[in-house]
């Protein structure tokens, strides 16, 4: 299977928790093609990342890019474009179709099933869920900069089946440089909202159980969490950030794929902590009400 990933330096946690599950979950981890989009990292990370996952034997290669050159004329997130590099992976990529995963999921099934899906002609697969426009942040946008309605569909961009040979056939690339150009100013959900503006009528629907969203404070019940093909860690904190361990419910799931290894030195620990310090109150008082809530029925 072709399979693309990135991260800035800041995500290797996340993203080495999200290969080394998918190459446990497959019979032939040796026979995918896994190109990882390096946002800016070090040699050191490279070292790092590299001995991590060295015992699988899996065929990675390393692809330096700096996303800022490319997409920093765009709304960034904290002074991180690296998100935008999902728009960028089928450039990369050979053959029939391309898996591009976020670097914040557990992978629990064969990738390998995926191979020679079945688009429906469609340009790419992905999970709606049944989510509308409607109840999405990029409401506005999609309505007034694209000939959209809220009620068509609207899926999360964190696991994306590319139709790799419309992708070359139609130039798509080529489309949404052209489309983030136009609208550069007002792009809400990052690539999100670019993949959704052009693709909101034209993907073909994966089940729930590829994409399916774990919030910090969420207690997914134990059936879902088996049926589940992939979980997605949506939201601050992960599981893997500091305090992780005792505020996301998550964590045992994380922990038994990874061991629990991080890749962050002390100081950038204390950084992240810093910079998602509002989203550890809240998912801390969250947790607190309901249990209260529970303590009171
Ligand atoms: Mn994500």
């Amino acid at each position: 299977m072709n399979i693309s990933i990135s991260s800035s330096r800041y995500g290797i946690t996340g993203l080495v928790g999200t290969l080394a599950s998918l190459l446990k979950s497959s019979q032939t981890p040796a026979s995918h093609n896994i190109t990882v989009i390096c946002c800016d990292w070090t040699s050191k990370d490279k070292n790092g990342f590299k001995a991590a996952l060295l015992s699988y034997g899996a065929n990675i290669k390393l692809l330096d890019v700096s996303p800022k050159y490319t997409f920093g004329h765009l709304p960034g997130l904290f002074g991180d474009w690296s998100t935008y590099t999902r728009l960028l992976s089928p450039e990369l990529s050979e053959g029939r179709e391309l898996l591009h995963i976020d670097a914040d999921l557990l992978i629990k099934f064969d990738v390998s099933a995926l191979e020679n899906f079945n688009f429906n002609g469609k340009a790419i697969a992905a999970v709606s869920s049944g989510a509308i426009i409607k109840y999405s942040n990029d409401r506005k946008f999609l309505t007034s900069a694209c000939e959209l309605t809220e009620e068509d569909c609207y899926f999360n961009a964190g696991v994306v089946l590319y139709n790799l040979e419309r992708w070359r056939k139609e130039k798509t690339y080529q489309r949404i440089l052209a489309f983030a150009e136009k609208h550069k100013d007002s792009i809400p959900v990052f690539d999100q909202s670019i993949l959704n503006a052009l693709f909101s009528k034209d993907f073909t629907e994966l089940g729930w159980e590829y994409n399916f969203p774990w919030y910090p404070e969420a207690r997914p019940s134990r059936e879902k969490q088996v049926a589940a093909k992939i979980i997605h860690f949506v939201g601050s904190p992960k599981p893997w950030d500091p305090f992780g361990r005792f505020i996301h419910y998550g964590y045992k799931e994380w922990f038994d794929y990874t061991g629990g290894a991080t890749f962050l030195s002390l100081k950038e620990k204390i950084l992240r902590t810093y910079s998602i310090r509002r989203s550890i109150a809240r998912t801390v008082l969250k947790r607190i009400k309901s249990r209260k809530q529970k303590s009171e029925s």
